[in-house]
């Protein structure tokens, strides 16, 4: 959408950019934008690429946000290292999404990790991501690194029993190919792959966002393992900025045993995370609680 601004250093001064994300039918959020950079159709969805003034370079999905540079390293850094300074040995990790290569990139920070793979199924969220995202990329291009580029849910009814200690979720909202990484089957088959004392971490959406169903998903979850806990974090470009992920495990608490040694080398070099946003990260409010109620 176009909207006339007066203020704007643009070459075309009276002409000012517009990008909206539509959270819903009664709620939007908007960046100026200074230049877009890319634009493609792929077989899954529209990847577009633009520079904004208030937040650097973002990727949208669908037109929906998937990463800005300016607060990228909220999302990546707590999808990451939570399971991976919970998990006593993390050496093999596995992305489902991803595409960007922020997660990779924080899970590769972790020496004891040995190898880990991603399963993004979209090949253009990789190469936008290679072409105009380099701090990211770094995550895709890591020696350490294997990317596969498939359907998730494929991957994982694929995957041998026991291949990982770490699965991490990082997919998009639950429309189009995300749908099938919110449902029981697929967290039975997750728990499958998963070696004893496994955790699995999953995107959940914001919890403000009524349309979609937390209990359900978390129902699913706790369908599959004995443990299920909501982390919370704040990211300003996402729907209402509040955001949350579900921390699943059959024996592992997502916060008594962190450990701390390689947790302090973590958070030294991190721009969200640290031992206290770790624990406080599960503390949740009322209405958050209200909705688990029954989970
Ligand atoms: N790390 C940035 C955040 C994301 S990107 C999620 C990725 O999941 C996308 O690149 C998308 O192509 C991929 N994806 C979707 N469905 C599947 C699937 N079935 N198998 C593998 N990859 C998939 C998440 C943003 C959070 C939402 C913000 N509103």
């Amino acid at each position: 959408p176009y909207a006339l601004g007066a203020d704007s250093d643009n070459a075309s001064p009276s002409l000012d950019l517009w990008y909206q994300e539509r959270h819903n039918d009664e709620i939007s959020f908007g960046l100026h934008v200074k230049k877009t950079l890319h634009t493609v159709q792929s077989p899954f969805q529209r990847v577009d690429v633009f520079e904004s003034t208030g937040f650097g370079r973002v990727l949208t999905l669908d037109g929906l946000m998937m990463c800005s540079d300016r607060d990228e390293f909220v999302y990546h850094e707590m999808i990451s290292h939570v399971p991976l300074l919970v998990h006593p040995n993390p050496r093999r990790v596995l992305v489902i999404g991803g595409g960007d290569g922020g997660t990779l990139r924080e899970v590769l920070r972790h020496d004891c990790v040995e190898e880990a793979v991603l399963c993004e199924i979209d090949g253009e969220v990789v190469e936008a991501a290679r072409q105009f995202f380099p701090a990211l990329a770094v995550g895709l291009n890591h020696p350490r690194a294997k990317i596969h580029i498939g359907d998730g849910v494929e991957f994982v009814k694929n995957s041998p029993k026991g291949e990982f200690d770490v699965v991490i979720v990082d997919s998009t909202d639950p429309i189009g190919p995300g749908v099938g990484l919110f449902s029981g089957e697929f967290y039975n088959e997750v728990k499958r792959i998963l070696t004893p004392g496994g955790i699995v971490m999953a995107q959940c959406e914001s919890p403000w966002e009524n349309k979609f169903d937390l209990a359900k998903v978390y129902g699913n979850l706790k369908h599959a393992f004995s443990s299920v806990y909501s982390m919370v974090g704040t990211i300003p470009s996402y729907p209402y900025g509040y955001w949350s992920w579900g921390f699943a495990s059959d024996s592992q608490h997502p916060f008594e045993k962190i450990d701390l040694d390689r947790a302090k080398a973590i958070e030294k070099a991190s721009k969200y995370y640290n031992i206290d946003i770790h624990r406080s990260a599960f503390a949740l409010p009322n209405f958050l609680r209200q909705k688990l109620v029954n989970v």
